[in-house]
């Protein structure tokens, strides 16, 4: 029997485990990334594990979360970054060079190989035919210091692309497609492979948009084969010999198969609060809009803006519309100033932003109250652009800038005829924003500087022989990382300093949680399905942990918070029968009575109490007998030091 493409890359990579889905295998890391907002614990931790230089092939941080620096917190995170880089081996890329996802993919991404990155938009480097995850930042550091990255096997699903793109219709659309019909919990479990003889007129940023938005699918990852479309790309980065071809065989054989013909696909929007909740433009009509943002590591790359300044060029951006556009990196920034795009965008009235996650993540450009924000990024949970009620429809670039034109939503379709923008045949390089790290002679002498923003962070004990504990709180579905570790200009700057970081936990959901965690000082909480989606933040299992709480019951849980609680200690425990979840209310008393025997076992069962109200509920724990070990230690540093041990 043949292969999948990712089976393939899986299969060159493996370091233990059968490739049997649900099980776990283990991978080595050819490349990693992180961003700064992640980077500080990720590199926090690669110290705790006290391992010199790293023994990846190539380890980039990048700086695109924290740009705004109104305070000193974002600089000193900078700087330890960047000091922590030059020491260890990984290059460094400087603040204002650009997006951690766009700038992988043109200047380091490389098709057949594995990358893990500390954000769960890593796969974007799937659109070159790398088979690339989102990870916590622990898994990172494990990597960065040549540990295998675990999972549990994917399942394979294979999306094929039948006929053309209609006019006007984009990339965007044809995720938004999949999530239509997947759903944010769809991707769960799998590896989404892109097909057919569609995918040969998608560029790789267009492909790469789409594996972009796979993150919200809940997929592991998503990939494109390598073609000639990829070596096109490499060519004209000046990387052609980065490229080698990989396609999946001719008789492999994939768990489920879904089938999308681009020609009747039609501009599409995600409508508030969740990628999934998508509609027709046509359908939702021309609502009035307040904001429009172009940018992100979803939609920022030069194809995308190129076609965002012709349908700009001699209009203007409409009275009652802000437009912002934020380029996604120094080289697509350069090339739309050299080739006069940047002028039209101008002159039709944009606010350029700098290359930068920017408003995608709440730093900077909250829509006014109640406002309606069109945007061309991945993620529109409530709260998440930094205005509570604003409604955030996710579109395409060409959605984007038609609505801002006009003022209302509007479908691109009514433009007229659809300019012809291919990709030039070379980009322009210039990797003057890339440190590199010192020589291994000269990294010894190196200091890391910490500024006082760089705290500790917090370690777990081991495992005790029962738990009691307060449901500290109950949620429902769907709970995201931006739920419980919000994001945002007043909370970001904190990423480096989990105490303080710990005074915003959950506050979307209860302002009161975090002050009566740390009084409690023990807790459990509650969840729904699929708890933990979006980000792969592990402040989400950090800030829980130093406020003291011990377990999260959920119906079921996303793929990196998961891993992200077990590396932390924290019991992810899953409800054998999710209508066990009516039987826990806020500020029940519970109890794990035999937790350490159980988990001991395998964790098949783990017996929860409801001393309020006399219950007896089992939950199990779905883990490998490394994560079994990992829980028992109390996370995955005190672990690895009981193993170096
Ligand atoms: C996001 O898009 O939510 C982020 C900010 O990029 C996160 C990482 C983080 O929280 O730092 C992600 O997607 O992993
Ligand atoms: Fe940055 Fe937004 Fe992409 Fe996250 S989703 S990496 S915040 S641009």
């Amino acid at each position: 029997m043949g292969y999948t493409l990712a089976q393939k890359i899986i299969k060159q990579h493996l370091v233990s485990g059968d490739m049997t889905p649900g099980t776990e295998i283990g991978l080595k890391i050819d490349q990693t990334l992180t961003q700064d907002a992640t980077g500080t614990m990720a590199y926090l931790q690669f110290e705790a594990l006290g391992i010199s230089r790293v023994k990846t092939e190539k380890s980039v941080a990048y700086i695109d979360h924290n740009t705004l620096q109104t305070g000193f917190e974002n600089a000193d995170d900078h700087r330890y970054i960047q000091t922590v880089a030059k020491k260890h081996g990984i290059t460094f890329s400087r603040p204002g060079n650009g997006i951690c996802h766009q700038l992988h993919l043109e200047r380091f991404g490389k098709p057949g190989k594995t990358l893990i990155g500390s954000d769960s938009h890593t796969p974007t480097a799937g659109g070159i035919g790398m088979l690339a995850m989102g990870a916590g930042g622990l898994d990172v550091a494990v990597a960065m210091g040549g540990g295998a990255y675990y999972i549990p096997m994917p399942k394979m699903v294979k999306v094929r692309l039948n006929g053309r793109l209609r006019s006007w219709v984009s990339a965007k659309d044809i995720i938004l497609e999949v999530l239509r019909l997947l759903t944010v919990k769809g991707g769960v479990g799998k590896i989404i492979e892109y097909g057919g003889e569609g995918i040969s007129g998608l560029s790789v940023p267009q492909r790469a948009t789409i594996c972009n938005m796979g993150a919200e699918l809940g997929a592991s990852t998503s990939i494109f084969p390598s073609d000639d479309v990829t070596l096109a790309f490499l060519k004209a980065q000046n990387r052609e010999a980065d490229w080698v071809e990989i396609l999946p065989d001719g008789d492999a054989k994939y768990d489920e198969t879904i089938e999308i013909n681009l020609c009747e696909l039609e501009p599409l929007a995600a409508k508030p609060h969740m990628p999934d909740n998508v509609d027709t433009v046509k359908n939702i009509g021309p609502i009035k809009v307040d904001q429009v943002c172009i940018g992100s590591c979803t939609n920022s790359s030069l194809l995308d803006l190129m076609r965002v300044a012709t349908i700009l060029r001699g209009n203007k951006v409409h009275p009652n519309v802000s437009l912002s556009i934020a380029p996604g990196s120094k080289q697509v920034f350069t090339m739309i100033a050299r080739n006069g795009a940047l002028a039209d965008l101008i002159a039709a009235g944009a606010r350029i932003l700098e290359c930068a996650c920017g408003p995608c993540i709440g730093m900077g450009q909250s829509p006014n109250s109640s406002g309606v924000s069109l945007r061309t990024f991945n993620r529109n949970f409530e709260g998440r652009s930094g205005t509570a009620d604003a409604k955030v429809y996710l579109v395409s670039p060409e959605t984007a800038a038609a609505s801002a034109i006009t003022g209302v939503l509007t479908d691109p379709r009514g433009l007229g005829s659809e300019p012809d923008i291919r990709l030039p045949e070379t980009f322009l390089i210039n990797d003057n924003m890339f440190e590199l790290p010192a020589d291994e002679e000269t990294a010894k002498k190196l200091d890391v500087v910490r500024g006082p923003n760089i705290k500790p962070f917090p370690l777990n004990v081991a495992l005790p022989e029962s738990i009691e504990a307060k449901c500290l709180l109950k949620v429902g579905d769907n709970i995201t990382t931006d739920h419980i570790m919000p994001a945002g200009s007043k909370i970001l700057p904190y990423r480096s300093n989990i105490p303080k970081i710990s005074t915003f936990c959950f506050v979307r959901c209860d302002p009161d949680f975090p002050e009566r965690a740390q009084k409690e000082g023990k807790g459990i909480i509650v969840g729904g399905a699929n708890y933990g989606q979006g980000s792969s933040r592990e402040h989400a299992a950090l800030a829980p942990l130093y406020l003291g709480v011990k377990a999260v019951v959920a119906k079921s849980f996303a793929r990196i918070h998961y891993a992200n609680l077990v590396n932390n200690g924290i019991l992810p425990l899953i409800f054998q029968n999710p209508d066990d979840y009516d039987k826990i209310h806020f500020e029940d008393e519970l109890a794990l009575p035999y937790v350490h025997k159980e988990v001991e076992a395998g964790a098949q069962t783990v017996t929860l109490l409801n001393k309020t109200t006399g219950d007896a509920i089992l939950t199990r724990c779905d883990i490998s007998d490394r994560q079994r070990d990992m829980l028992l230690a109390g996370g995955l540093i005190n672990y690895t030091k009981q193993q170096n041990a």
